[in-house]
């Protein structure tokens, strides 16, 4: 099959490309990104001579653009990683959320409906059910909870889910939707806490705790994210919403202190700096319907997982010093300066 990949060059794209290029010979990918800030021609740079593989840099909210590529390419299927994704930036400026997220998302459903694409992906997030808790670890996160964003960037998910789903109801698109809980693993743009705090902790540099450190998060590495898309796509049921994650709970603070004993850091680079605005407690999903229907479980466990990735920091300085060195520091000075 023909598979389209929007936001390939980012972190769960590229790893979800390399997965599917390894696990379905008979496979080609198309990956459309637009190379934000967030996203990496280099990293795509093991398959950009595989001939079943091709790149095209364009933006999801250009509807020519879009419309001509599914008219040339007649993709079977899209899966729809493309969105801004970092929940401080929705903080800082909310409006290219709202532009990326929603409208560009609205966009690929329109040529998909259009062009009579077999089935339409949209990879979603957790952080659409608001948070839960601390003192109820009785809760879990089902896909039939009301959708109850807090920031922005949530929103802006929660609203593009809305959207497919519609078009599902209405137009009939064949799409299958997933809220997959916290990611790590390689590529992962160091804006994000646990590649920000090993870049920091290999040089040296202070580790910025949010508040105390105790919010909870579920935390997947990305490969298990990967499979369980694969699956979705291809056994998933039309019309259904299915959670991803793999019970795997941890609060900032004790990551933060796994990663400086890793690298044999001290604790005391730990800096508690000012909390995020309206920062969510606890995520926590609950994976049954995944596991019942598709028989997804994870294959990585996070003691495992989480040395592979530190691992990969060590051994890819390139990729990520390169990212540090350039207008991410602007963007660190911004967000830590005066934290
Ligand atoms: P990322 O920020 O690393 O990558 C996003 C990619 O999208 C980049 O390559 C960027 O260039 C591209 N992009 C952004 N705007 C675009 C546009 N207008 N047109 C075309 N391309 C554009 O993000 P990620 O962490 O890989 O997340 C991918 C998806 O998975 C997102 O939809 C996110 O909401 C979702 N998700 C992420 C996590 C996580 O832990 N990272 C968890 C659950 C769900
Ligand atoms: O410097 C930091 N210090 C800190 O304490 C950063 C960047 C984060 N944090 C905290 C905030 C969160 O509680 O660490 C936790 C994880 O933060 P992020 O890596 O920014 O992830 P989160 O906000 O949980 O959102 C992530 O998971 C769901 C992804 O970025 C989203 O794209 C995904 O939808």
């Amino acid at each position: 099959m023909k598979i389209l990949v929007t936001g390939g060059a980012g972190f769960i794209g590229s790893n979800f490309i390399f997965y599917m290029l390894k696990e379905h010979p008979e496979d080609s990918i198309i990956c459309l990104d637009a190379l934000t800030y967030a996203g990496n021609l280099s990293t795509l740079k093991p398959v950009l001579d595989d001939p079943r593989f091709r790149f095209v840099k364009a933006d999801i909210c250009d509807r020519e653009k879009v419309y001509d590529l599914f008219e040339s390419e007649k993709p079977d299927y899209v899966v729809h990683f493309a969105a801004e994704s970092h929940v401080d930036r929705s903080i800082d400026d909310p409006g290219i959320f709202v532009k990326t997220n929603v409208l560009g998302t609205q966009v690929l459903i329109d040529a998909c409906v259009k062009y009579g694409i077999k089935r339409f992906h949209h990879v979603s997030t957790d952080e659409v059910y608001g948070d839960l808790p601390l003192d109820r670890p009785d809760m879990f996160f089902v896909e039939t909870l009301p959708l109850k964003a807090s920031s922005p960037y949530s929103a802006s998910k929660a609203s593009s889910d809305l959207l497919v789903m519609s078009y599902h109801r209405t137009f009939g698109l064949d799409a299958t939707l997933s809220r997959c809980s916290n990611n790590y693993g390689p590529y992962q743009f160091p804006e994000k806490m646990i590649p920000l705090m090993i870049a920091n902790a290999m040089a040296d540099k202070p580790l910025p705790v949010y508040g105390e450190g105790i919010n909870v998060r579920d935390w997947l590495y990305v490969e298990d994210h990967c499979r369980a898309i694969d699956l979705i796509l291809r056994k998933g049921r039309s019309g259904e919403v299915y959670n991803i994650g793999g019970h795997n709970e941890m609060r900032n603070i004790d990551i933060v202190k796994l990663i400086c004993a890793e690298l044999g850091k001290p604790e005391s680079l730990i800096t508690f700096v000012k909390d995020r605005k309206g920062h969510d407690m606890r995520y926590a999903i609950d994976p049954a319907k995944i596991h019942n229907e598709l028989g997804w479980l994870p294959q990585t466990m996070f003691r495992d997982g989480i040395k592979k990735t530190i691992r990969w920091y060590l051994d890819n300085r390139s990729w990520w010093e390169e990212i540090v060195n350039g207008d991410y520091k602007e963007y660190y000075q911004k967000m830590y300066g005066n934290r």
